[in-house]
């Protein structure tokens, strides 16, 4: 049986991802920081199946004995501060979890057991002001937040630890991607659950920031199949992880509302603070090399994947949770 360590496992892509390698018959481990009340949500219909772990990105020895506790064969670095507005507030702790934290996971595997797999979960928002389109793995970073910013450095210290130490690890530069189980700040589920709210007769108003953006949005169960793939290649490499087209977040107002049978301009407000410093205008992915060494492919539609989170939100409420 193989056993694999995921940071992050509370997170929307650590639930998947511990619900697919649970499937697969993998020992699942997880790591979590200490809180004073427990936020396993996401996890709850498999805490009985997956070992967690208190550790913490902030903390080298945590992550040290944690690695020589579990042992690993595959470890996913999910963790991270991963909301990008909030970056901007926190840039110093950003750069701690989100950068330096993955030097700190990737010590821990130098120092334990180099032979482990290691993943590290980099983002198109690396790609930021975008230099050519669609972007690829060859395509320059021009991040445009502290944690766009974040993340070019966990990227670039994952690819050196590759070839410094010839450790197998492996960036998936993935592409937004979404679910049920998305935190509610994030556009997409604060649209889902805004229109379930108004639907249900619980809110009347919907307030955002620009509608202008434009982003490749994916399921996030069809991602996390990308990052266990990676793992099981001959040879560690990148590899850019999405869907290939592109909507504007007015786009995905209009359907979600639509779902509802709801007009969108009844509801939705403009509002200034959910603006930001500095925008990524547009993102679209170019998964070829995905594609064709990965043999992977995004399975659920844009149209599915809003039409998944407005009933889900709706229901979730209905049930009054
Ligand atoms: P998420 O839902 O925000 O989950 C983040 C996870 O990191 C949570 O489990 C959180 O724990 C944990 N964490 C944060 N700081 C930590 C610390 N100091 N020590 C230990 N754990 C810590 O994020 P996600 O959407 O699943 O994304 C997973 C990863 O992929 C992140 O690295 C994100 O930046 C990256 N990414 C996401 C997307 C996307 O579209 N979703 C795209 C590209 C890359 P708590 O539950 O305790 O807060
Ligand atoms: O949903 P978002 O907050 O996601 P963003 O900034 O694209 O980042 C997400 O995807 C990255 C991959 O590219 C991940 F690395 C990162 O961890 C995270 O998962 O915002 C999407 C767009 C932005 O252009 C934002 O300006 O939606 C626009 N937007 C408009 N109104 C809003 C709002 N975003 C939020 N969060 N809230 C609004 O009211």
């Amino acid at each position: 049986m193989k056993k694999a360590l995921i940071t992050g496992i509370t997170g929307q892509d650590g639930s998947y991802l511990a619900d697919l390698l649970l499937d697969k018959g993998y020992e699942v481990h997880g790591m979590v920081r200490r809180s004073s009340t427990e936020n396993f949500e996401r996890i709850a219909h498999i805490t009985d199946r997956v070992t967690l772990h208190q550790a913490d990105l902030l903390d080298e020895l945590s992550l040290i004995n944690l690695v020589k506790l579990v042992r690993p064969d595959e470890l996913y670095n999910l963790a991270a501060m991963s909301f990008v507005p909030t970056s901007w507030v926190q840039p110093v702790l950003t750069g701690e979890f989100t950068a330096i934290g993955v030097t700190r996971v990737l010590e821990a595997v130098r120092l334990v057991d180099p032979d482990i797999r290691f993943y590290q979960a980099s983002s198109s928002e690396m790609f930021g002001k975008v230099r050519e389109i669609p972007q690829n793995e060859k395509t320059p970073f021009h991040p445009r937040s502290p944690y766009g910013v974040a993340k070019v450095y966990g990227h670039m210290i994952t690819v050196n630890y590759r070839e410094s130490y010839n450790i197998f690890a492996c960036a998936g530069i993935l592409f937004n991607h979404e679910s049920p189980r998305r935190g509610r700040e994030f556009v997409t589920r604060k649209i889902s659950d805004g229109v379930a709210r108004i639907k249900l007769g619980l809110s009347n108003e919907l307030r955002l920031g620009n509608l202008d953006a434009e982003r490749d949005w994916g399921f996030a169960g069809d991602y996390v199949q990308a990052m266990w793939l990676m793992l099981q290649q001959d040879e560690p490499d990148d590899f850019v992880i999405g869907a290939e087209k592109t909507h504007s977040v007015r786009h995905f107002v209009e359907s979600a509302f639509a779902v509802a049978d709801l007009d969108w301009q009844k509801y939705v407000v403009a509002d200034e603070r959910f603006l930001r410093p500095a925008e990524v205008d547009s993102l679209i992915a170019d998964a070829s090399k995905a594609h064709k060494e990965l043999g992977w492919k995004a399975e659920v539609s844009f149209d599915q994947l809003v039409e998944m989170m407005v009933k889900a939100d709706i229901d979730r409420l209905k049930k009054g949770a």
